[in-house]
C-alpha cells in the first residue's frame, strides 16, 4: 500500500492533541496492521506497544471482528434506538453483561469515554432526583484524572492542561487529591503499598460539602492517560466503603481497564470493588467502530423505572447509541477475547512483563518504573523548563527504531495487546532500552 503524502496535504486535518507544526513537518503515518504490528507508508514495520490508543486489545485487523463488519454493513447499516430497535443491539447488550463483574445487568450505548462519562455522571444527577435526593448535585473527580474531553468530564478531571483553557467548567465540582507518591512508592511493582489512608480525603471533602450535596465520585481504577497511576494497596476498597457509608455513587471509568487489560474482564473485577456505574469503550470493539457502554446495576436502572409507563424513563441518549456496525463489531470482539482467552491473558504474562519492564531500572534520567497487569510506565526526570521533552524524543526514536509508545508528560505509557507473546514483550525492550541509553 503506498500513501505517501505531501506536505500540503497534512493541512487541512486539525490534529486532535498533537502539536500541529512540529507534526507536519516530520509526520508519521501508519497505512496497514496486522496483529502486533503497524505498517508505516515508508514500507516499516513497527511493534505496537499501545494497542493503537490503548484500544485495539486483540491485536489488529481480527478476521472475525472484520467480517462481522462488513456483512453488518450491508444487511442493515443504520437503525435508530430511540422508540424503536434492532437485534442486535439488543444481543450485544446481553453479551456484554454476561462478562461484566457481579450486578451489573444494565447497558447503555454511547459512542466513545468522553460520551459513557457525560452519560454516568447525568445518570447519577437523575438517580437522585428520582430517588427523592434532588439536592445530591455534586460530582467528585480526582487530581490527575483523565475522563474525555466533554465539559463533564473535563470538569471531573485533573490534568491542568486539558481544564485552564475552556473556561468554569461545570459548577459544583471538586477533586480528591492524586495518589501519585513517588517518595514513598518509586519501582513498585504492582499496586503500591503507601497510600490507602489518601481515600479518606473523601470524608474531607464530605465534611466540607455535606453528603446530602453530593452525588457521585468518579475515579479511574487505574489513572492511565496521566502516565499510568495505580492505585495504592486498598485505597479503592477504603474508597467504595465511604462511598456506601454516605449514599454518594461511585464510578469506575474503565475506559481502559475494562476488556482485558489487567488480567480479569473489568478492572472492578482486579481490585474486589463493586462500583455502582462503570464506563467502557476502546476495546469494546477492538478499536474498530467507535462505541462506548455504561454498565449499571439494577439499584440505579431500576430506580428510573416508577413513573409512567408510557414517559421516556431517561432523557439521553445519542443517534448512533447502539449502532449497528458497531454491535456487530463488539459482539465478534467478545467472540474473539472469549476464544482466545483474551480477558484474561495480562494474569498470566503479568510476571513476565513486570520483570521485563523493571530490567529499565538504572538507565539515564529513569526516575520510576511501574506496572500492573499488562500496562506500564516509565518517568523520566524532567529537563528544566522545558516538561514532556524527554518523554517525547524517546516516543519519536522508539518510532524510528520500530516500536509505537505512548508518551504524556516526562512519562511513557505502555499497554500492548493482549495477544503479545514472550518474545514480542523481550523485542519491546530490547528496542527501549537501546533507546533510553542513548537519547538524550
Ligand atoms: N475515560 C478514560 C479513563 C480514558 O482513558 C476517556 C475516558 C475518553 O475516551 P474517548 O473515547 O472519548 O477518547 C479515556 C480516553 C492516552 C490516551 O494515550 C488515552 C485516552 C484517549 C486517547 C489517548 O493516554 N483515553
Amino acid at each position: 500500500m503506498s500513501a505517501r503524502l505531501a506536505t500540503n496535504d497534512l493541512e487541512a486535518f486539525w490534529m486532535p492533541f498533537t502539536a500541529n507544526r512540529q507534526y507536519k513537518k516530520a509526520p508519521r503515518l501508519f497505512v496497514g496492521a496486522e496483529r502486533m504490528h503497524y505498517a508505516t507508508d515508508d514500507g516499516r514495520r513497527v511493534l505496537d506497544g499501545t494497542s493503537g490508543l490503548w484500544c485495539v486489545n486483540a491485536g489488529h485487523c481480527r478476521p472475525k471482528i472484520v467480517e462481522a463488519v462488513r456483512k453488518q454493513v450491508g444487511e442493515l447499516d443504520f437503525a435508530g434506538t430511540f422508540q424503536i430497535g434492532h437485534p442486535k443491539a439488543f444481543e450485544c447488550a446481553s453479551k456484554l453483561v454476561n462478562i461484566a463483574p457481579p450486578g451489573f445487568d444494565h447497558v447503555f450505548f454511547t459512542n466513545s469515554g468522553s460520551e459513557s462519562v457525560e452519560t454516568a455522571l447525568k445518570m447519577a444527577l437523575a438517580y437522585h432526583r428520582v430517588k427523592g435526593n434532588a439536592s445530591k448535585v455534586r460530582l467528585i473527580g480526582r487530581e490527575r484524572g483523565y475522563h474525555g474531553v466533554n465539559f463533564g468530564g473535563t470538569s471531573v478531571g485533573g490534568i491542568a492542561n486539558n481544564r485552564k483553557w475552556f473556561g468554569t467548567l461545570l459548577s459544583g465540582v471538586d477533586h480528591l487529591r492524586h495518589t501519585h507518591d513517588l517518595a514513598r512508592n518509586a519501582f513498585s511493582r504492582g499496586e503500591p503499598e503507601h497510600g490507602a489512608e489518601l481515600a479518606d480525603d473523601l470524608e474531607r471533602l464530605v465534611a466540607l460539602h455535606d453528603a446530602s450535596t453530593i452525588a457521585a465520585v468518579i475515579v479511574e481504577p487505574v489513572a492511565c492517560s496521566t502516565g499510568v497511576l495505580i492505585p495504592p494497596k486498598g485505597y479503592l476498597k477504603r474508597l467504595a466503603a465511604i462511598c456506601a457509608k454516605h449514599d454518594i455513587l461511585l464510578i469506575f471509568d474503565e475506559v481502559i481497564t475494562a476488556f482485558g487489560r489487567l488480567g480479569t474482564p473489568f478492572g472492578a473485577d482486579y481490585f474486589g470493588v463493586s462500583p455502582d456505574i462503570i464506563t467502557t469503550a476502546k476495546g469494546i470493539t477492538n478499536g474498530t467502530i467507535p462505541m462506548g457502554a455504561v454498565f449499571v446495576k439494577a439499584k440505579i436502572h431500576d430506580a428510573f423505572m416508577n413513573g409512567p409507563e408510557e414517559v421516556i424513563d431517561f432523557f439521553h441518549g445519542y443517534t448512533y447509541s447502539g449502532h449497528p456496525i458497531a454491535c456487530a463489531a463488539s459482539i465478534a470482539t467478545l467472540e474473539t477475547y472469549k476464544e482466545e482467552g483474551l480477558l484474561t491473558r495480562a494474569s498470566e504474562l503479568a510476571a513476565y512483563w513486570e520483570d521485563a519492564i523493571h530490567s529499565l531500572k538504572g538507565l539515564p534520567h529513569v526516575i520510576d518504573i511501574r506496572n500492573i497487569g499488562l500496562i506500564g510506565a516509565i518517568e523520566f526526570d524532567p529537563i528544566p523548563g522545558e516538561p514532556s521533552k524527554r518523554a517525547y524524543t524517546r516516543f519519536v526514536e522508539a518510532f524510528e527504531r520500530g516500536l509505537l509508545v505512548r508518551a504524556t508528560g516526562d512519562i511513557i505509557a505502555l499497554s500492548p495487546p493482549l495477544i503479545i507473546e514472550k518474545k514480542e514483550i523481550d523485542q519491546l525492550f530490547e528496542i527501549l532500552s537501546s533507546v533510553l541509553k542513548t537519547a538524550n
